[in-house]
């Protein structure tokens, strides 16, 4: 597979190619962008707050306007309980003050790190409740376009719903299961599972379908696509089928898996052997990402006329952020 540039403030590298190498990700054909010289063992490195420039500041303001609004219609109660919590401001946060928020209440705490990191040190985080936040910010022209996570895509992203107590301990379960996982040959399987919840998870409420998960709630057209277009599909969420299923990187998700609550997130993965999951499906090829089995629970069966594959959608798609 060619390396991909993709379409949103997701985490929109091939994490499996880059992260599955054994070498720092700083060492990769991929050129990682932050700075890695500086970080230590773990990839922590320090926020270094007072670098920011006063047009970082604007367009962390402008990111958080624009998405703050949409996810007052589309996001999930407990995306908004905890970006209420955090009181995002409108400039760069710190990352000191926000764990002091986090550590209150559910005991994560952020660490800064240059970008993206080899998947068992992010594991080893997430095991110790440690979130790993990249600390650069995308500029002006990426608004809409961004090829590595950034501070906004893990900030906004990721850090609110670490104040939900039951997200909390799912995140530190997945950390301690990914140590298991690259023994057991299920990082592929458990790398779907992340994506498919944690970056695009979308959860049902009293009044309709929610998006929970990071790579929507980053990006400012997808927030609106997953749940307002007609295009994707929308299946219950069942651990086994998410695992088996193929992911897009470089366009909107032909599916979204959605949660009844939280709790079926909790009771489906915390303390859950996933080793016999593992070996009934790791050597068989993935499901397509529009696939639908007669097992499924189908929400909104879609049109699938958005999805596709490539950069023509992406075109199509929008480019968001
Ligand atoms: N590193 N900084 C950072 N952020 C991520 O989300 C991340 C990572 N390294 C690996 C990784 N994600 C993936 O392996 C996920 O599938 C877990
Ligand atoms: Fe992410």
């Amino acid at each position: 597979m060619k390396p991909r540039v993709c379409r949103c403030s997701a985490a929109p590298m091939d994490y499996h190619r880059v992260m599955r190498l054994p070498s720092a990700p700083a060492t990769h054909a991929v050129k990682l962008r932050g700075d890695y010289s500086a970080a230590n063992a773990d990839y922590v490195v320090e926020q270094a707050w007072g670098d920011y420039t006063p047009l970082e500041h604007a367009l962390w303001e402008r990111l958080l306007k624009r998405q703050f609004h949409l996810i007052e219609t589309y996001g999930a109660p407990q995306v908004l309980a905890g970006l209420r919590a955090l009181r995002i401001a409108n400039h760069v946060p710190r990352f000191d003050e926000a764990s002091k928020v986090l550590r209150a209440a559910t005991g994560w705490e952020i660490v800064a790190v240059p970008g993206l990191i080899p998947e068992q040190n992010f594991f080893a985080h997430l095991a110790r409740r440690h979130f790993p936040v990249t600390v650069w910010l995308r500029t002006p022209d990426e608004i809409d376009y961004l090829s590595e996570p950034d501070v906004f895509h893990d900030f906004f992203g990721h850090v609110p719903l670490l104040c939900d107590p039951i997200f909390a301990d799912f995140m530190q379960a997945y950390g301690a299961a990914g140590h298991k996982a690259s023994a057991e040959g299920g990082l592929k399987m458990l790398a779907r599972l992340y994506w498919y919840c944690v970056e695009f998870g979308l959860i049902k409420t009293d009044s309709g379908l929610r998006a929970y998960g990071a790579g929507i709630l980053s990006s400012a057209g997808e927030t609106v696509f997953c749940i307002e277009d007609p295009s994707p599909h929308r299946i219950g969420f069942e651990l086994e089928r998410v695992m088996r299923t193929d992911y897009l990187i470089d366009a909107y998700q032909k599916t979204y898996f959605v949660m009844d609550s939280f709790e079926q997130l909790f009771r489906n993965a915390y303390d859950r052997d996933f080793a016999p999951i593992y070996r009934a499906y790791r050597d068989l090829p993935g499901l397509e990402p529009d696939a639908i089995l007669p097992t499924d629970k189908v929400v909104t069966r879609g049109t699938q006329r958005v999805a596709g594959s490539g950069a023509a959608n992406v075109g199509a798609a929008g480019i968001v952020g």
